[in-house]
């Protein structure tokens, strides 16, 4: 058992120095290894590639990393989520819910809300995934067009979380923001900030996240 949890720890260790080194072939192949040793692919994201982007990003603040490194770790991650992707689907089983979910306005960040919008999928929702830099009015008209239980909203700039008061204020004027339920995520995003802008709930992470959208739908 010891054996097991020290080795888990060490591919951990592993996945994340490998985007802070961002090593493309060192984390795919700590990906594969992740898999065979039976750590579940969502714990091989939250806990050990996340931890890695975390690094980058303290690095960036202080200036040991710039926009290059950004990018390339974003593509290692992207690289390393697709060994980990077919392992994280959910079965065709019936679906639960369905949850609409994008990047605000003037955000390109999407590592984050794919994880969001793939742990949703294997937990059995139908996900319809705007993507990134969508303006309020694509999110009204996709809660119009699609009818889902919840809308999801990702924002990683502090100066992009403002767009998520917006999209809630386009949802209130097209008399559709009762229908749904509204989460929000992202690094910079609080509890305290869902509150404010009347959102119905903020994650900090994908699994809290899936948790709050799958309690909205047994409560239903
Ligand atoms: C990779 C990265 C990039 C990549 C993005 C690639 C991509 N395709 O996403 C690129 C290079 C494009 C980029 C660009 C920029 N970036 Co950037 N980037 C990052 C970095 C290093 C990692 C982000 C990430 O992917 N994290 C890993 C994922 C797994 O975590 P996550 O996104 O937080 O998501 C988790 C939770 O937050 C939550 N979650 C997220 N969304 C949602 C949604 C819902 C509904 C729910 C329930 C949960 C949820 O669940 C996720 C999984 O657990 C961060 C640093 C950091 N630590 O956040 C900086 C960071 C976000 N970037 C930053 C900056 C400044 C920029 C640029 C302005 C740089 C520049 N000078 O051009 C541009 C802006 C571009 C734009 N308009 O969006 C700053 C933001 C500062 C601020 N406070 O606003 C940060 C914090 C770096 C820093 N420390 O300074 N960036």
């Amino acid at each position: 058992m010891v054996n097991i949890m020290v080795r888990e720890e060490e591919i951990l260790c592993k996945l994340r120095d490998a985007i802070v080194d961002l090593d493309v072939e060192g984390v795919q192949k700590a990906c594969r290894e992740a898999i065979d040793a039976g750590i579940p692919a969502y714990k091989a994201v939250t806990d050990g590639m996340a931890k890695g982007m975390e690094i980058v990003g303290e690095k960036y603040e202080k200036g040991e990393y710039f926009l290059a490194e950004l990018i390339m770790a974003g593509e290692t991650m992207k690289e390393g989520m697709k060994v980990l992707e077919p392992y994280l689907k959910g079965s065709e089983v019936e679906k639960i819910g369905k949850v609409v979910i994008g990047t605000v306005k003037g955000d390109l960040h999407d590592i984050g809300k794919n994880i969001v919008a793939t742990l949703l999928g294997a937990a059995g929702f139908e996900v319809i995934d705007l993507g990134v830099d969508v303006p309020p009015e694509k999110f009204v008209e996709a809660v119009k067009h699609n009818n889902p239980d919840i809308v999801g909203m990702s924002a990683l700039l502090t100066t992009t979380m403002i767009e998520m008061e917006n999209v809630i204020k386009a949802l209130k004027e097209s008399g559709v923001r009762d229908k749904v339920k509204i989460i929000i995520g992202g690094a910079p995003v609080t509890k305290e900030y869902a509150e404010k802008i009347g959102a119905d709930a903020a994650a900090r992470d994908a699994i809290e996240g899936v948790n709050i959208c799958k309690s909205w739908m047994t409560k239903k």
